[in-house]
This record gives C-alpha cells, sequence and structure tokens, in this order.
C-alpha cells in the first residue's frame, strides 16, 4: 500500500512523515522533491503468533508513505500539478490540515487556523489537477469520435463517463464521492485521479490541545475520518530510545505513537483488512481488501495455491489468542474449514489447502 501526504504549505507533513517513518527529516523540504519510505506495519498479531511459533522468518505487511511539498493556491498552477503528479500511484491521501500556533514555526500561508477553509482549498487543489487530465480526455475521444463514422462503443462510453466526471468536478465534487459501477471504477483505474483516493483528514494540533474541547469539535466539523495528532511531538517520541517512549505517551496521554494510530485509519479509510498465514518457516501478515474471499486470498501467496484451491483452513485471531495457541485451538474446535468464496475476515490466521 501507499499513502501520499498532501497539505497547504507549513501544516506539519514532513515533521508527520518523521514521526511515521522515523527518518530523521530537516523538516521542510521545500526543494520539491517527494521523499518515499517504507515502513513494516506494527502488528501485534505477528508478534504474537511469531513468539510462539519462533518461525525462521517473521514478515510484516509493508506501507510506503511519500511526502511532497506543500501547495496551495497562490502558487504556479505548473509547480502545483508536478509536485501532486509524485502522488498519482498512491492508494490514498493523508492530508495534514494546520490547527497549531507556534512563534517556533513560519506562520500558517493564509495568516488564520481555519481547518475548513483548508480543506476546501486543497480539495480544490486535487479538483484542479483532476480536471485538467479529463478536459484533455474528452477533447481527444471527441476528435476520435469524430473521425471516424464507425465509432467503437468503448470509446463513447468513455466519453459518456469523462464529461460525467467533468461536469462532476466544475462543481467542485471529488471523484470519490460518485458512484460508480465496477466496469466504471475499472476504466477509470489508469488516470490515477486524485480526488478519487480515500483521503485520511489529520488535524495537526498543538500537543496541549490533543483532547481539549476546540479539537473534538473542529474533528466533528471535519467529518468522517479525520483524527487529532501532534505532529511535532510525535516526532520528538519517535526519535526517543524505544525504552523511554512510553513515559512519554503516557504524559502526553498518546494512547498509541501516530504511525500506529494512521496507519490504522489509512487501513480503514482504504478499506483494507489483514490476513495471517503462521507456519515455522514464516509468519506473515498480508493485506487485502474487505470483501475479499479466501480465493483472492489464496492468490495473494501464490497464483498456484489460487489455482489449485481446495479448501482453507481458518482460526480467528481471537480464538487463538484465547485458546493460547495454534494447536490449542485446533483442539477446540476453533479450526473452520472454508470455501473459496468465504469472506476472509481481518485477523483470520489461514492455511490453504491447494493441489496443482
Ligand atoms: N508547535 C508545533 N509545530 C509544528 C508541528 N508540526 C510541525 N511544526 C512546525 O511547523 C513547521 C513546518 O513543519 P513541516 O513539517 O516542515 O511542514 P510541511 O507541511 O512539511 O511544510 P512544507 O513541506 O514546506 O509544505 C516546522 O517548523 C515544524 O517544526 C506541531 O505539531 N506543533
Ligand atoms: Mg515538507
Amino acid at each position: 500500500m501507499r499513502v501520499g501526504i498532501v497539505g497547504l504549505p507549513y501544516s506539519g507533513k514532513s515533521t508527520l512523515f518523521a514521526a511515521i517513518t522515523g527518518a530523521h527529516g530537516t523538516g521542510s523540504d521545500r526543494s520539491g522533491a517527494a521523499q518515499v519510505a517504507t515502513i513494516a506495519v506494527p502488528d501485534e498479531r505477528i508478534d504474537k503468533l511469531a513468539q510462539l511459533i519462533q518461525p525462521k522468518k517473521i514478515t510484516y505487511a509493508h506501507v510506503d508513505f511519500v511526502d511532497v511539498a506543500g501547495v496551495g493556491s497562490e502558487m504556479e498552477r505548473e509547480q502545483v500539478l508536478s509536485t501532486l503528479s509524485a502522488l498519482r500511484e498512491s492508494d490514498g491521501l493523508v492530508h495534514v490540515i494546520r490547527f497549531f500556533d507556534s512563534p517556533s514555526a513560519p506562520p500558517h500561508p493564509r495568516k488564520t487556523l481555519d481547518p475548513v477553509r483548508d480543506v476546501k482549498e486543497m480539495e480544490a487543489e486535487l479538483i484542479v489537477a483532476d480536471l485538467a487530465i479529463v478536459e484533455s480526455r474528452v477533447e481527444k475521444l471527441e476528435k476520435q469520435i469524430s473521425k471516424f463514422t464507425a465509432t467503437l462503443e468503448k470509446d463513447k462510453k468513455e466519453l459518456l463517463l469523462m464529461q460525467r466526471l467533468q461536469k462532476a468536478l466544475e462543481s467542485g465534487e471529488l471523484i470519490h464521492t460518485l458512484s460508480m459501477t465496477s466496469e466504471e471504477s475499472f476504466l477509470l483505474r489508469t488516470f490515477q485521479f486524485l480526488s478519487e483516493k480515500p483521503m485520511l483528514k489529520v488535524l495537526n494540533v498543538h500537543e496541549d490541545a490533543l483532547h481539549g474541547p476546540e479539537t473534538a469539535a473542529m474533528l466533528e466539523k471535519l467529518g468522517a475520518n479525520s483524527i487529532a495528532i501532534c505532529a511535532r511531538a510525535e516526532k520528538d517520541i519517535a526519535e526517543l530510545d524505544p525504552s523511554e517512549r512510553q513515559e512519554f505517551l503516557d504524559a502526553l496521554k498518546i494512547g498509541e505513537p501516530a504511525a500506529r494510530r494512521i496507519i490504522r485509519s489509512c487501513y480503514d479509510a482504504l478499506g483494507l483488512r489483514s490476513f495471517i498465514t503462521a507456519g515455522e518457516p514464516d509468519v506473515r501478515a498480508w493485506t487485502i481488501r474487505v470483501g475479499d474471499n479466501a480465493l483472492t486470498a489464496a492468490g495473494k501467496i501464490h497464483s498456484d495455491i489460487a489455482r489449485g484451491f481446495i479448501r482453507a483452513e481458518v482460526i480467528a485471531y481471537k480464538d487463538f489468542d484465547e485458546c493460547g495457541g495454534l494447536k490449542e485451538a485446533k483442539a477446540q474446535g476453533k479450526q473452520r474449514l472454508e470455501g473459496k468464496e468465504y469472506v476472509v475476515q481481518d485477523g483470520d490466521i489461514l492455511n490453504i489447502r491447494f493441489k496443482v
């Protein structure tokens, strides 16, 4: 999974990036180049299984985070478009919104703190970037269709879809709010529209405001898929020796470090889930989408396993945990045999029986 970090200048993107990835960034990177870091998704289920099984190898799920320079309406279009283009390959976006004031940081580019305004501005940037692609596609398709008398049905269909997107974007709607058939979503995949990506809104607040009423009220206003963090405190804590971290997290009443919260929230916002394979060679987490069935899960492991799929042996992580082991769970009848159509649940421990 790949997650792009967007936001206005000086909202705290690079600070959050450093907090999540442990990259000791210098803070603001104004060079315009994107920074990318891959992190293993912390997963205590994997830790527990590994402790018990002592496998040769432990593999966590991975997420790439991409940090780019801030964009805003005062900037040249070309610069905005080229900055945002580094995010096109992301599966989702994290939008960092500034809600802290600090004499030691450069001022907010709009002078005042107004997250709702900032969200609108950022969304407008994404919309403009997508509109540029849609417009040129519409133009191209119209030309193509007028040239040939026997027009391809496919092109006509695409033109209709693109015109629908154009209208929606022009009236300020994000693509991900539109309802699409699976055929339409498939058609759009190659365009990598930014406003089609699921978005997590991260309100970056002062450490004293983390649990305050203003923050709660603002999160309410921003609606679903929004969380509050203090990027700078998180970055400072991430730089500490692991043995010292808990004390500081407790002092700030941060239940869980930003990396975990952000990843978990991204998984939710993106509709992602994990299943686990647990054997002596390897204890491993795999990423799937909500609703994926056992056959799709098998295909993640290997195409041969999907092709030769017979049955999936499934133990829910909770049952494993309650019984205190895989053998114990089996002995207590907690292992189920499921077919190809079984919808895999988060934390399912799978063993696929297959024949090739
Ligand atoms: N007090 C406070 N300062 C912060 C926080 N997060 C970031 N800052 C400061 O705000 C300034 C900008 O932070 P960056 O992380 O560089 O912001 P950015 O969004 O990456 O900025 P650009 O890449 O230039 O668009 C730096 O001086 C940070 O130290 C925070 O949570 N609290
Ligand atoms: Mg930055």
